[in-house]
């Protein structure tokens, strides 16, 4: 019985697979979406654009199919080393994916960005759907007449209006999604939500919280770094982050008048991790400049910044 392969008794005939890319201009709610599919919350979530740095996958697994969500980094004009690796992480997804979900943001109309990621895409050949995210927010206008736009930019692709906040239309584009991919195995094991390493989840919790508490250059300019994530005799999960801004100014801005703002953050960075080891985290933060980091090939790799 050796060689024959584990396949899961729950998988049905005709099972489909394959990898879906989620790509969209910063803001977009591309990370919301890929949390919502799949139902945890994988991917940190901010008001601030270019929250999403690296390609990050999240596994929904159901007895008919198994879907890889690949969510990537806003699509953007780069302005420094840091910003080429993020949309060079959007370029790698495309061509790797089985379907592409061009998310755009219906509240607002087509951007330069907008534009600029259509013509990529309208290059690959890869089968797309465009899908029209934050219809919640539209008010009196209809969302046939906010997504016109959009759709001539990619006249040819199938198109959907969903709210990844309030789930409206997430049924319908999941199953648009399964009917697109094709037949295939489970690839990865059912309980498997990402590919994520559990010290980068916990850096990503840090930063989550510094992009929450944080204004202006601060967000952007930030990298977090776990350096030791360990469960003590006595059960509790010891974390140590290291928080890297550019700058001298931004440490003292990070840290705060008598350190109130580096115990804010602590605080709700804590509350999230110990919601994700289910027990209770003692963290240490501290702050570090790496002067200009974001324009540095190798600080960008030490960082884990690296394709
Ligand atoms: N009202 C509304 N807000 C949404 C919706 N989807 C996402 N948002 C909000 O939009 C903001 C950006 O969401 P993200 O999921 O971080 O967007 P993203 O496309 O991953 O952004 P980057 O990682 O920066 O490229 C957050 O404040 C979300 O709460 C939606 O359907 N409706
Ligand atoms: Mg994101």
């Amino acid at each position: 019985m050796d060689n024959v392969p584990n396949l899961p008794v729950t998988q049905s005939p005709n099972h489909r697979s394959g990898f879906v890319a989620i790509v969209g201009r910063p803001n977009a709610g591309k990370s919301t979406l890929m949390n919502a599919l799949v139902g945890e919350k994988i991917a940190i979530v901010s008001p601030k654009p270019q929250t999403t740095r690296t390609r990050i996958m999240g596994v929904l697994t159901r007895p008919e199919a198994q879907v890889i969500f690949l969510d990537t980094p806003g699509w953007h004009a780069p302005l420094h080393k840091l910003g080429e690796y993020m949309v060079g992480e959007v370029r790698r997804a495309v061509p790797d994916a089985d379907l592409v979900l061009f998310l755009v943001d219906l509240a607002t109309p087509p951007d330069d960005q907008d534009r600029s990621l259509a013509g990529l895409l309208r290059q690959a050949a890869v089968p797309i759907v465009l899908v029209g995210n934050k219809v919640d927010l539209l008010g009196n206008q209809s969302a046939d007449a906010a997504l016109a736009p959009y759709r001539t930019l990619l006249p040819e692709a199938d198109a959907l209006v969903i709210s990844a906040l309030t789930g409206l239309g997430l049924a319908d584009l999941l199953a648009a999604i399964v009917a697109r991919l094709p037949e295939g195995p489970q690839y990865y094991p059912a309980d498997m939500v990402t590919d994520q390493p559990e010290r980068v989840v916990a850096a990503e919790m840090v930063r989550e919280q510094v992009l929450q508490h944080t204004h202006q250059e601060i967000p952007h300019a930030v990298a977090v770094e776990v350096d030791e994530f360990k469960v003590r005799d006595d059960g509790t999960t010891y974390i140590r982050a290291v928080i890297y801004v550019e700058h001298d100014s931004q440490k003292g801005i990070v840290i705060g008048q008598g350190g109130a703002m580096l115990k804010t953050i602590g605080r709700d960075a804590r509350r999230e991790l110990e919601r994700f080891v289910e027990g209770k985290v003692y963290l240490d933060l501290w702050v570090k400049v790496k002067k200009n980091w974001r324009k540095k090939d190798g600080d960008l790799q030490w960082l884990g910044y690296r394709s």
